[in-house]
């Protein structure tokens, strides 16, 4: 059966599109003629021969070596298939192509009667031959018509398509070339089609548009077209996209005849722009030529392009635009298309130039922007807001998406016609980093699209010192975008009209289709990587030809003067008036002495902030809230608020269960967060909760989603049932990633203060692989870039015997991050607990009950500031018998405990306490547990710290004081070098004055974070228990 397959298809004639497609394997231009048994007749076939009855079963074996032997000799078979594979190469139908074989005895006439079917109508044939031919043709210059597009300014393309040989040919309209192309090609074959069918008139296919109003064409018309809409200086790289409708879409943008006439207006504008993209680099350049700004000499057509993809959306409706890029012009873009003031950005190249406000600072090429103002082309207002990045470049993508979202969600822009983000690329690193591909996959996720993106990359063919064939194994720098079926506009930045026309395309796809484009700017780098950098170490060739190159501005001056379009004249005098728009900014922006850094503020909050910037307060109410309150979330928790839906039985089981809580006024984990949830929807605040698996939660406590059991996708979020005025409650399954979700989330976060934004880790120590985010953006953020954020991560942690993975959040990453300092105990003056909190960089807490954690949700949006959150949450406990709390920790008057002193019988006598165990989290139910088992409640005291960073100085003192006789112990269910210890340690003894020692209760320094042996981990429980509690366990040690 196999082999009958493999004879039949080989039998088969292609498909158009198969042979578009496999053109360039069939007949590589100028290759060798092909071996005798490969498949070189192959496309003279055009009769089904699998049709044929006799051909199936068994037979096909036979036919295979028949039809082998025959082509290597014809007389080798007997006359009858003679016939018959001569007639069905000829293009017989199905039963035609065999003829009986002749009789013994036949006269000369019958045989050749049967032998006159062999080339039977060669004109019909012919004409649907080169018709499928020239459909043929069409559409490989729609699939492949980007290869040959002369796309590299520099002609040296880092694109190799050596194993897929351009086979179009004909590449040049000039007709005078176009014989000897032809010539050359027809050799190996054209699709069949030679020089003498260039001028006969073909029906054009409805997948085509060149005809424009006109249903035929001559070929060679035909050949003209195809070559302006598809290999001039636009590649178009869409042939993959599954939905044909697109596909159309994009056909028609760049093969209607005169699709890119530019009015006289435009191509003024157009010059304009170019003159104060090049003349702003070349200012900087003459003013300070050692200093380091990326310039963007080589593709300054990026700033008309990302005006014209402005001015397109805006006159869509668009009316903000937030933006991500890296350092490669981002000076520029400040300056002419968020129109930053020139002086504001003339001083920060001033040395001297003292910071006016709190923090570390950033470079001027990492700094963020935000700015309103008219969009001239379209007399509309339009807000422009580049997002501050580090140096860690595409970090910043899902970031922007985040925000992107956010804004449109908060103006309930749902398709988002209103708000819209562009994120530029570097070729290396669009190519290189993964978190590109991350962000590709949230763009048509329901709770994290943006409803389409527009990408601009500026492939300059270079990533640092390092050439394309280094860097990617793709052709493209690209190709990444294909996974999301985004368009990819590949175009010669040489080109500005070009460029400009793709740019006006891609604004006109996203506002149609709500899908992610992507603008390939190939350019190249004039410069080095950066001023102080020396390209021809590295690149000795590509820069002799850089060298040589004539500047985008000038080339397309020339142009315009040579059509008329401008004068010299005045292309000089655009050229000096922005010269001196420079000159003049530069002499203001001596005056400036101070930098603010809060002048390049990504995302205000207006009137969250006094006009200073400063909290409106500096204390923090109460974060309990009413009982009725209470009951009336715990019975929305414990209900399903819709008829008619069923509910899965074990569920009803949990609601139950949460139902008899309530009565009983006490709340579980998953009770106590949604008593925190419920009560900030009520009072207005949106809740977001994203990350993996959360909407039933990993750990099946959660359950903010429930499903019909019997119709499909039929849904119900309980959360939002709770009062008609309250806020919107989103939960949301995110993909299967930490670094994009996570950045995602951050951004959500930077739109609002006024929104509670939770990303939740599937376990803890998978946030590793959103290290990046944590790292550059949520510790520093504030410090670097004046940007407050008060996103919250949820990091499962403990150890539970679940192995090295899953077990740890890595709290000593983030404890080693804090910025309090542990050799200096504070001034505890006025509202210490809130100062300290608005001076730190993150909070970081590890709450042991259900209301601790009620309480610091709750804080985090009740504070006057927004601080990052790192909550470290349990697993075992959420379902502990324990760690449950009662309503009246949760009333108004309550508030987060930074620490839970003992309550039992040890703190009514703290002159009999031996000892006072410090700890915090999950091991605070072992260590009682134990403490009760040994009898020893009365001489250990155990004390949770609940915050741990700002650590509460404070409140440790004062325990410190009450059990003044008693040994101190840190108590810790993690590794010795990991954990809380190193962080808590020198912080207590700064408490104490380093009066007393501090002793180790916890697991021995280790590797891994825990071992992956239960028995093991047993043990390791018991050893540390015992010396958390033999209160020999430290005699003679000093
Ligand atoms: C994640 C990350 N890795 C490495 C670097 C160091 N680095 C800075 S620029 C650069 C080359 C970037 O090349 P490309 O993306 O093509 O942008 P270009 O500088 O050419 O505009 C590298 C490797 C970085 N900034 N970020
Ligand atoms: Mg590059």
């Amino acid at each position: 059966m196999h082999r009958l397959r493999t004879c039949a298809s080989r039998l088969r004639p292609l498909t158009a599109s198969q042979t578009a497609q496999n053109f360039s394997q069939q007949r590589p231009v100028a290759a060798p003629a092909p071996a005798p048994r490969t498949f070189q007749p192959v496309r003279c076939y055009s009769a089904s021969v699998v049709a044929e009855p006799f051909l199936n079963g068994t037979s096909s074996n036979y036919v295979e070596e028949m039809y082998y032997a025959w082509l290597e000799n014809p007389k080798s078979v007997h006359k009858s298939w003679d016939i018959f594979f001569r007639n069905a190469n000829a293009g017989a139908p199905p039963g035609a192509a065999y003829q009986s074989p002749p009789p013994l005895g036949v006269s000369l006439p019958t045989l050749s009667q049967a032998q006159a079917l062999v080339g039977a109508q060669p004109n019909v044939e012919k004409l649907v031959e080169d018709h499928l031919a020239v459909q043929s043709l069409i559409r490989a210059y729609q699939v492949r018509g980007h290869h040959v597009a002369k796309l590299d300014p520099l002609g040296i393309s880092c694109v190799n398509f050596d194993n897929a040989p351009i086979t179009l040919g004909l590449r040049h309209v000039d007709l005078t070339v176009f014989k000897e192309r032809l010539t050359n090609l027809t050799a190996g074959g054209f699709y069949g089609l030679d020089e003498s069918d260039l001028d006969k008139v073909f029906r054009l296919p409805t997948t085509t548009f060149i005809g424009g109003s006109e249903s035929t064409l001559p070929l060679r018309e035909i050949i003209r077209r195809l070559e302006m809409a598809y290999c001039q200086h636009i590649g178009v790289e869409f042939m993959f996209i599954n939905d044909l409708d697109q596909c159309q879409w994009i056909r028609q943008r760049f093969e209607s005849p005169g699709v890119m006439q530019f009015t006289l207006e435009e191509k003024r504008t157009l010059l304009a722009r170019m003159v104060r993209s090049t003349r702003f680099e070349e200012f900087l350049q003459r003013k300070w030529s050692s200093e380091k700004r990326f310039g963007l000499e080589g593709c300054e057509s990026l700033i008309p392009a990302l005006k014209t993809i402005i001015d397109k959306s805006s006159q869509n409706g668009v009316e903000s635009v937030i933006m991500g890029m890296p350092h490669r012009g981002r000076l520029n873009v400040l300056a002419n298309v968020i129109r930053k003031e020139l002086e504001q950005i003339f001083c920060q190249f001033d040395s001297k130039l003292e910071a006016a406000d709190e923090g570390s600072g950033d470079v001027k090429y990492h700094l963020g922007m935000y700015h309103r103002r008219i969009n001239r082309v379209t007399d509309r207002n339009i807000t422009l807001s580049l997002m501050a990045n580090p140096s860690h470049l595409e970090a910043v993508d899902p970031v922007v998406q985040g925000k992107t979202k956010a804004e449109q969600f908060y103006s309930g822009d749902t398709e988002g016609k209103r708000v819209m983000s562009i994120l530029l690329h570097g070729d290396a690193a669009f190519a290189g980093q993964g978190i590109v591909y991350e962000t590709f996959h949230l763009s048509d996720l329901p709770s994290y699209t943006t409803h389409g993106t527009i990408h601009v990359v500026v492939n300059n063919q270079i990533g640092f010192t390092t050439d394309p064939r280094m860097a990617r194994s793709s052709p493209y720098p690209t190709d990444v975008a294909r996974v999301v079926n985004a368009p990819i506009f590949h175009v010669n930045a040489d080109d500005p009209e070009a460029v400009v026309y793709v740019c006006k395309v891609a604004a006109e796809w996203r506002a149609t289709f709500h899908k992610d484009v992507v603008v390939d700017l190939v350019c190249y780098r004039r410069n080095g990587h950066n001023e102080m950098d020396e390209p021809m170490f590295t690149q000795p060739l590509m820069y002799k030809q850089i060298k040589k190159q004539k500047g985008v501005l000038q080339k397309y001056a020339d142009k315009l003067v040579a059509e008329g379009a401008v004068t010299r004249q005045e292309y000089e005098e655009e050229i000096a008036k922005y010269d001196r728009i420079c000159e003049e900014a530069h002499v203001r922006s001596k005056d400036e002495k101070i930098l603010h850094i809060r002048h390049w503020l990504d995302s205000p909050w207006p009137g969250f902030f006094t006009l200073d910037g400063q909290p409106k307060s500096m204390n923090c109410p109460s974060t309990g809230i009413d009982e009725e309150e209470l009951a009336h979330i715990g019975q929305v928790a414990s209900s399903v608020p819709v008829e008619d839906f069923t509910i899965h039985g074990g569920l009803s089981r949990i609601l139950k269960s949460r139902a008899v809580m309530v009565q009983n006024r006490t709340v579980d984990w998953a009770l106590g967060e949604y008593m925190a949830f419920g009560s900030l929807l009520k009072e207005g605040i949106h809740v977001r909760l994203s990350g993996q698996d959360v909407e039933r939660g990993t750990f099946s406590h959660r359950h903010h989603v429930l499903h019909d059991q019997n119709v499909d996708k039929r849904i119900c979020i309980p959360m939002n049932h709770m009062s008609p005025n309250q806020a919107p409650y989103t939960v949301c399954n995110s993909s299967l990633s930490e670094y994009g979700v996570l950045g995602f989330e951050l951004g959500f976060a930077m739109a609002s203060p006024n929104a509670l934004v939770l990303w939740e880790a599937q376990f803890g120590d998978f946030h590793n692989t959103a290290q990046c985010i944590i790292d550059q953006f949520i510790c520093p953020g504030q410090a670097k870039w004046f940007r407050q954020n008060g996103i919250v991560l949820l990091l499962p942690h403990g150890m539970e015997g679940m192995g090295p993975e899953h077990s740890s959040a890595r709290p000593e990453r983030f404890l080693q991050m804090c910025n309090d300092d542990p050799d200096v105990f504070p001034n505890i003056t006025g509202d210490f607990a809130v100062n300290q909190l608005h001076d730190c960089n993150w909070i970081v807490v590890n709450c042991s009950t259900p209301a601790s954690y009620f309480h610091v949700l709750r804080r985090q949006i009740l504070l006057p500031f927004r601080k990052p959150l790192i909550i470290f949450t349990p697993k075992s406990l959420l379902r502990h018998p324990e760690a449950k709390s009662s309503f009246d920790d949760m009333l108004p008057g309550t508030h987060f405990s930074r620490l839970i002193p003992e309550s039992g019988p040890a703190a009514q006598n703290p002159s009999g306490v031996k000892r006072v165990i410090f700890c915090t989290g999950k091991v605070y139910y072992e260590l009682t547990r134990e403490r009760k088992n040994r009898g020893m409640e009365d001489t250990v005291a155990v004390v949770r710290i609940e915050q741990l960073s700002p650590f509460p100085f404070d409140l440790v003192k004062a325990e410190t004081e009450k059990y003044s006789q008693a040994e101190l112990v840190w108590c810790q269910e993690e590794h010795k070098n990991q954990g809380y210890y190193d962080y808590v340690k020198p912080r207590i003894r700064t408490t104490i004055e380093r009066a007393r020692p501090v002793w180790y209760a916890g697991r021995d320094p280790a590797a891994a974070p825990a071992t992956g042996n239960k028995k093991a981990h047993l043990q390791e429980l018991e050893r540390f228990l015992n010396t958390a509690f033999d209160l020999d366990a430290f005699q003679g040690q000093c």
